[in-house]
């Protein structure tokens, strides 16, 4: 009886072995699936829009969503961008000075410098639906 219930625990430690060695296997064929996809996206650096004698340059920026806008100021002279939602506000950007606003929302932004509202500029954020041309 004794020697029927050794052979039994003997044969399930085996049985559990395998399964072990096996889930190991799977496990490393899956991992390098998994490490392998990258984030997507090329989002990762930023749209620079110039403030250039009392401009927004380029006026209008076009990013998916996810991407980010870096206002820098070369005038001389102090300036904001600020989101006609006030979505974003830059605050007080002296010479040489940078700001940097990630949109993470689809739609059209309107905004300007605070100082100089004739001052204006645009980002539209699309959606990252837009698919590959068909027949590819
Ligand atoms: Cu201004």
């Amino acid at each position: 009886m004794s020697d029927t219930h050794k052979s039994t625990r003997a044969a399930f430690a085996a049985l559990a072995l395998v399964a072990a060695v096996l889930t190991a296997a799977v496990t490393a064929r899956t991992d390098p699936m998994t490490a392998g996809s990258p984030t997507p996206g090329p989002t990762s650096a930023p749209i620079a829009v110039k403030i250039v004698n009392f401009a927004f340059s380029p006026q209008k920026v076009v990013i998916p969503v996810g991407g980010s806008v870096t206002w820098t100021n070369s005038d001389d002279v102090a300036h904001t961008a600020t989101a006609s939602d006030n979505s974003f506000d830059s605050g007080n950007l002296a010479n040489g000075q940078s700001f940097t606003h990630t949109f993470s929302k689809a739609g059209k932004y309107a905004y300007i410098c605070s100082y100089h509202p004739n001052m204006t500029g645009t980002i539209v954020v699309q959606a990252p639906s837009t698919p590959a041309p068909s027949g590819y």
